[in-house]
C-alpha cells in the first residue's frame, strides 16, 4: 500500500472532511487565495495547472507552503495517457514538473500497465490515481473496463493509491469497491448538493450518493468556486461529506 494513503486517511480523520476542491481558475493568484480561504476545509487541492495564465515555478512552492501549513494534499489532475516514455517525459520534465510538487495524479488506463511503469520510472513522491470511470454524460466506460483498471492498481499497489470512480453509475462504483477492497481510496468529481448537470454534458450527484456507493473523497468545482462565498459553500460540502462518511462508512 502507497503511503500517502495513510497519510490521507489520517487528513480525512483530523480534519473531517472527504473534501477535495477543485480549483479549475486560470490565475495562479487567485489559487493561492482560494487554498488560503479553504484549506482548513479540504483534504486535497485539484489542480489543472496547464489552464494558468500565469504559471511560473513559484506557483507550485506557494501552494506547497499552504499545503502543509493547513494539511492538505495537491492533485495534479493532469490525465496521462500516452505510452510509458512519453508520460514519464510529461510527468517529469517540459514547464510543469509536476514530478516535483504533485503528491496525487492521475492516469487512464486505456493503454495498458505500461502507464504505469512509465510514470512510476520517474516518480519522486507522488501516488497515482487511474480513472475507472468518468464522470460526463455519454463517456466509453464500461464495467469491464473500470474491473480491467482495479486489477492493474493491484499489481502496482507501491505506487496506485486508488481510482476516479463516478456516481452517476453508482452500480459500477460499488462494484470497484467490492473488488478493489479497502486498500484503495476512490475520488468521485461531479459532486454538487443539488444533483443535476451542466450544459457540457458533466452530470452531478450528491455527497450523499457518492458516499452510499463508496467512494472516499468527494471532489467539488464550480459548486463551490462559483459560489459567493467560497468558504461558507467548503464548509457546507464538508459536513455533508463527513455527515454521509459516517452514516454509511464508519
Ligand atoms: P465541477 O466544476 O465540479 O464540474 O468540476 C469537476 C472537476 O473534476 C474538474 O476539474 C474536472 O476536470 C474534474 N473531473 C470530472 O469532472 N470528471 C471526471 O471524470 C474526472 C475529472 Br477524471
Amino acid at each position: 500500500m502507497n503511503p500517502i494513503i495513510t497519510k490521507l486517511r489520517e487528513i480525512i480523520a483530523a480534519k473531517k472532511s472527504n473534501l477535495t476542491v477543485a480549483a479549475d481558475i486560470s490565475s495562479a493568484e487567485k489559487i493561492l487565495e482560494l487554498a488560503e480561504k479553504i484549506g482548513d476545509k479540504i483534504c486535497v487541492l485539484k489542480t489543472h495547472v496547464d489552464i494558468l495564465d500565469d504559471f511560473t515555478s513559484e506557483f507550485p512552492k506557494k501552494l506547497r507552503e499552504i499545503a502543509d501549513r493547513k494539511n492538505f494534499l495537491i492533485f495534479e489532475d493532469r490525465k496521462f495517457a500516452d505510452i510509458g516514455n512519453t508520460v514519464s517525459l510529461q510527468f517529469s520534465g517540459g514547464i510543469y514538473k509536476i514530478a516535483e510538487w504533485a503528491d496525487l495524479i492521475n492516469a487512464h488506463s486505456i493503454v495498458g500497465e505500461g502507464i504505469v511503469d512509465g510514470l512510476r520510472k520517474v516518480n519522486k513522491k507522488s501516488g497515482l490515481i487511474l480513472l475507472a470511470q468518468m464522470t460526463p454524460e455519454g463517456n466509453l466506460f464500461t464495467e469491464d473496463y473500470a474491473l480491467k483498471t482495479v486489477e492493474i492498481a493491484k499489481a502496482n499497489s507501491d505506487f496506485v493509491v486508488g481510482f476516479i470512480g463516478s456516481s452517476d453509475k453508482p452500480e459500477i462504483l460499488r462494484k470497484i469497491r467490492q473488488v478493489a477492497g479497502d486498500d484503495f481510496m476512490i475520488f468521485t468529481p461531479g459532486i454538487k448538493l443539488a444533483a443535476g448537470c451542466d450544459d457540457l454534458g458533466q452530470t452531478y450527484n450528491t455527497p450523499e450518493k457518492a458516499i452510499q456507493a463508496g467512494t472516499d473523497v468527494i471532489i467539488v468545482g464550480r459548486g463551490i468556486i462559483a459560489a459567493e462565498d467560497p468558504s461558507l459553500e467548503a464548509e457546507k460540502y464538508r459536513a455533508a461529506g463527513w455527515e454521509a462518511n459516517l452514516k454509511f462508512k464508519i
